[in-house]
């Protein structure tokens, strides 16, 4: 495909690589919703929906609309919108709609099952880049579309989960930070193991719960999170099901509740560009909503902790000493005072971070520092994509170009669409059809192509 007009061409092998991109994604198209990866998860996931649209722009923006306004038919009553919409299908996901029976607890937007967790409010970051791509027009009706349910959105975050207004948004599942098995949750997740999995393990180490786990097939074990992690987040799903996926109850439980500095930075970024697209679309910000999001923005400086920041345990208010990728998301945020940045990229550029690859998602001299397991050490494109924009607006562009120069040749030299890649070695892990990776990958090249 040639590049569309004002695009600049590709040399050969990036031209080609764009096109195995662009495969990825139109093999992952299921029609207005785009699978993360054929088999691994073959539904729709809120934060990979996003972005898979900030790709999509540039091949077709009415479809990337698409992507997005598509997340409302999962939305539930109260405003949530849940980080998995299951599609029609029988393609097996181990976490599937039998896990959650959330349609015992409410009936969605659009009849959907889904989960009864959120990810990561990437939407309006997603909604503003694919305005960008449309005429005024186009743009205006999209954000008329898709506001309300935004907002709405927006409002259910802080009304359920900040109740106590302390600025910051609480998460009840790791999987709604979408870090599945970052080492800051797999702490506060150990404690709550199943009592069968604490025994099993005993009796026959990770061998016999391998055996009874099924999301490995595509990918080795080895490259996920431990069996006996991942029984503890079913344990987890099965309690917050008890507890009809409220947080009134569900703080009264064993469930690990954590401020995560990841969503809540996404948030504050998300705060700041619903403000403008409700703007242009002519719906008023209610005025207590206004005031919730300024005070995420303050909120953050309470994670800061010696030169980063880091989550908070929502139970005791004590910080999560892990500091992780997450912990420079907070550069995306644009709240890091100026004079604290340098020294953020410096951490972040050093050898424990940029080991020869790229940022590691857990500092490689950490003892759970796994390079190709999941959230647990190798690199991610999306992870890559957010401190690279948040560099740019601090104006640190040569640290931002470097990341992005990376992502592409990290991706090029294994010539897949992988889900993540080793920090250490470069080779890629997980899935080898991932639509993130794809679609940032189409949008690194548009937008900042190699010079
Ligand atoms: C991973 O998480 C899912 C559960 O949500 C899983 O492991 O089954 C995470 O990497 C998450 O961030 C991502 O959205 C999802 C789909 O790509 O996969």
């Amino acid at each position: 495909m040639a590049p569309p007009a004002g695009e600049v061409a590709l040399p050969a092998d990036l031209a080609a690589l764009r096109e195995t991109a662009i495969g990825v994604l139109r093999a992952n198209d299921l029609g207005d919703i785009t699978r993360p990866s054929p088999t691994l998860y073959p539904h729709q996931w809120l934060w990979d929906s996003c972005f898979i649209a900030i790709g999509l722009r540039h091949l077709d923006p009415a479809r990337a609309a698409a992507e997005l306004l598509s997340l409302l038919r999962g939305q539930w009553p109260g405003g949530m919108i849940p980080h998995v919409i299951f599609a029609e299908t029988s393609d097996y996901y181990h976490a599937g709609p039998q896990r959650w029976r959330c349609d015992r607890v409410c009936t969605t937007a659009g009849g959907v099952q889904s989960t009864g967790v959120t990810q990561p409010p990437m939407i309006a970051e997603a909604a503003v880049r694919v305005g960008e791509a449309m005429s005024r027009d186009e743009r205006v009706t999209f954000y008329r579309r898709l506001v309300p349910g935004l907002m709405r959105f927006h409002e259910w975050l802080y009304r359920e989960r900040d109740p106590d207004d302390t600025g910051l948004v609480t998460l009840v599942h790791s999987w709604e930070s979408g870090m599945d098995n970052t080492p800051t949750w797999m702490e506060m997740t150990k404690p709550v193991a199943p009592r069968t999995v604490r025994a099993l393990r005993r009796i026959n180490g990770d061998d016999a719960l391998d055996a009874l786990r099924r999301d490995s097939k595509e990918v080795p074990p080895d490259e996920r999170l431990t069996s006996a992690d991942l029984f503890t987040l079913y344990r987890i799903v099965r309690e917050l099901r008890r507890s009809r996926y409220e947080f009134r109850t569900i703080r009264n439980t064993f469930v690990p509740l954590v401020q995560d500095v990841a969503f809540n930075a996404i948030l504050v970024r998300a705060n700041e560009h619903l403000v403008t697209i409700a703007e242009e679309a002519g719906f008023p910000v209610p005025r207590w909503l206004a005031r919730s999001m300024r005070r995420t923005r303050a909120a953050m400086n309470d994670l800061w902790s010696d030169g980063l920041y880091l989550s908070r345990d929502f139970r005791t208010g004590g910080l999560l000493p892990h500091p992780t990728i997450a912990s420079f998301l907070p550069l995306y945020a644009g709240v890091v005072p100026d004079s604290e940045v340098d020294g953020m990229v410096e951490q972040l550029m050093s050898p424990r971070y940029w080991a020869k690859y790229g940022i590691a998602s857990v500092p490689t001299d950490d003892p759970a520092f796994l390079p190709r397991c999941y959230w647990q050490g190798p690199v991610w494109v999306n992870m890559n994509w957010l401190l690279a924009d948040g560099l740019d607006r601090y104006g640190r562009r040569e640290a931002a170009d470097a990341i992005r120069r990376n992502t592409v040749d990290v991706i090029r030299s294994s010539g897949s669409m992988f889900e993540y890649y080793s920090p250490l070695d470069g080779s890629g892990a997980g899935s080898n059809r991932f639509s993130w990776t794809a679609a940032l990958l189409v949008d690194i090249l548009a937008t900042h192509p190699p010079r």
